[in-house]
């Protein structure tokens, strides 16, 4: 069940959701966001996400919170994708040396179209971003966040449940049965998935790996607790922690954990965002000038659930945990 959240969207006249909202050096005074760009697609609904058949991305820029974003370029098309048949659902981009990479999901062309993520390249954050001709080898399921370490190292998270075909892949082999909206409900919830990424950023360096997630009592999360992993990763630095969000789908919220090291455990520390309106919840956070800032996406605006918009709220960051700089209206 989802109830309202009041915030207005960024912009009313576009369509994004799952914002990916970064500050880089060239460019301090802006914020950039990334997303999935919605819109008023009419294919049926279904468990495992039919309906967002989203093709391609386009960036938002905001140099002003309380002033409406605007849209810059087109980033990246579906048909500019050799491997990708359909559905560019939650991006990320990654900045190193000068360069941008955008990390992003689609179905391949297989029978079972599955998941797998790409990577595409551009000179400035504002693109055009060009594909690689292939997706990322070992890559699956959906939803990409990366981490820069300030040992220059970089890691890519991803995964999620149901329609974005996590369950499908155990020890990094695919069973076609698992396929569907299902996961598992009794024992350890499955966790995202990692790798530590190539130094062009283009392949994985070395297995993709679990993450595990501990809960409150110290014990590993279950597959039953309303807050187990998802989808919807996002990662930050800030300090010595690492800080892990990630929505926990069916029970509609955004949960907070942390760790010590990239590779986890993490630690759950705090709900940061109870359900909005809409089915899917999907958030990211970055430090604009002085403030932590929460962006995330609702369909307040159309109450359809595949036609959302961003929407961003300032963080307190205290005590080692993130919280609204408001309480969420209910
Ligand atoms: O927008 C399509 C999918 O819905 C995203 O990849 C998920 O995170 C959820 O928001």
């Amino acid at each position: 069940m989802s109830v309202g959240f009041y915030d207005p969207p960024v912009i009313n006249i576009f369509h994004q959701a799952d914002p990916a909202a970064h500050v880089f050096k060239f460019d301090p005074d802006t914020v950039f966001i990334y997303g999935s760009h919605d819109y008023n697609s009419t294919t049926a609904s279904d468990d495992v996400g039919s309906q967002y058949d989203m093709k391609d991305y386009y960036v938002l820029t905001q140099t002003d919170i309380s002033q409406p974003a605007t849209v810059g370029n087109k980033i990246l098309d579906l048909p500019d994708v050799p491997w990708a048949q359909k559905q560019l659902w939650a991006p990320d981009v990654a900045e190193k040396d000068g360069q941008y990479y955008l990390f992003f999901p689609a179905k391949d062309k297989s029978e079972d179209g599955l998941f797998r993520i790409g990577v595409a390249l551009s000179d400035t954050p504002d693109g055009t971003f060009k594909a690689e001709p292939d997706y990322i080898e070992g890559s699956y399921s959906i939803d990409p966040a990366v981490l820069a370490d300030d040992d220059g190292s970089y890691y890519i998270y991803f995964g999620g449940l149901w329609g974005g075909q996590l369950q499908a892949w155990t020890n990094n082999t695919y069973d076609s049965s698992q396929l569907g909206p299902n996961a598992p409900t009794t024992g350890n919830a499955l966790g995202p998935r990692y790798a530590k990424l190539s130094e062009d950023l283009k392949s994985f360096d070395g297995e993709v790996q679990e993450l595990v997630f501990i809960d409150q009592d110290g014990q590993q999360m279950q597959a039953n607790s309303t807050r187990r992993f998802f989808e919807a990763s996002s990662i930050n630095k800030i300090g010595d922690l690492y800080y892990y969000q990630y929505s926990t789908g069916d029970s509609h919220t955004i949960e907070v954990a942390v760790g010590t090291s990239p590779q986890g455990p993490f630690v759950w520390n705090s709900t940061l965002l109870q359900p909005v309106a809409g089915w899917t919840t999907h958030e990211s956070i970055t430090k604009f000038k002085d403030d932590w800032l929460l962006y995330y996406a609702d369909a307040s605006l159309t109450h359809q659930d595949n036609l959302r918009n961003t929407k961003v709220r300032k963080l307190v960051y205290e005590d080692g945990t993130l919280s609204l700089a408001q309480p969420q209206p209910l």
